[in-house]
């Protein structure tokens, strides 16, 4: 990834997540906006982007965050909004242990209310370790949690994965948290 699709990808972060408005533009309720008025927005708000550098962009994107729709006249952030959208996915069944990747000093409060989605729509949950550590390195020393999530599907708790493959749910409550210096019970 060149630095300039580095860029692009930070700007439609933050077009497609948290600030659409800040170029005028309106997602629809499942947070998908048409390519050419998303161009066109770009443009007129100094920050013209090509329809090439667009496809590149999505394309080459480490964490897969943006997708097209099926005819590619539209395009949406995979996850992470902080607009009031409905991505509109299907429940799903997780595996048995799911991972988050934090940092010590989030530990005292998360250990008293468990994991919260904070300005997000879900808590992130990764399928795997290594992606875990990578989320929690972002802030610092990475602390890994371990969340039983088919306990909790088990006990009612829906689970989304959304198309890059991150695991959303509303809450992880204390109960079905393992910290590291805590073996399982
Ligand atoms: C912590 C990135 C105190 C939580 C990543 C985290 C991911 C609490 C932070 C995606 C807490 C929230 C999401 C509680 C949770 N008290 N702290 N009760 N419950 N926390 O960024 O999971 O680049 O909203 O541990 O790679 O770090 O955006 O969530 O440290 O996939 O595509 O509060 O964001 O992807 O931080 O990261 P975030 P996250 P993108």
């Amino acid at each position: 990834m060149t630095r300039r699709t580095d860029r692009t990808s930070k700007f439609l972060s933050y077009v497609l997540r948290h600030r659409p408005e800040s170029i005028g533009l309106e997602l629809d309720e499942a947070g998908w906006v048409r390519v050419d008025e998303l161009l066109a927005a770009c443009r007129s708000h100094n920050h013209a982007i090509s329809r090439a550098e667009l496809e590149e962009a999505v394309r080459t994107n480490d964490k897969r965050r943006f997708s097209f729709s099926p005819d590619r006249l539209k395009i949406r952030a995979n996850q992470g909004h902080s607009v009031s959208i409905d991505l509109a996915l299907d429940p799903l069944e997780p595996p048995e242990l799911l991972y988050h990747g934090t940092v010590a000093r989030f530990l005292d409060p998360i250990r008293q209310e468990g994991l919260v989605r904070g300005k997000r729509h879900h808590v992130h949950l990764s399928g795997d370790e290594l992606t875990a550590r990578r989320v929690g390195q972002r802030r610092g020393k990475p602390v890994v949690l371990v969340v039983e999530a088919g306990r909790m599907h088990g006990d009612g708790h829906e689970f989304y994965r959304s198309a890059n493959g991150v695991w959303l749910t509303e809450s992880v409550p204390p109960p079905y948290l393992r910290f590291p210096e805590e073996p399982s019970t």
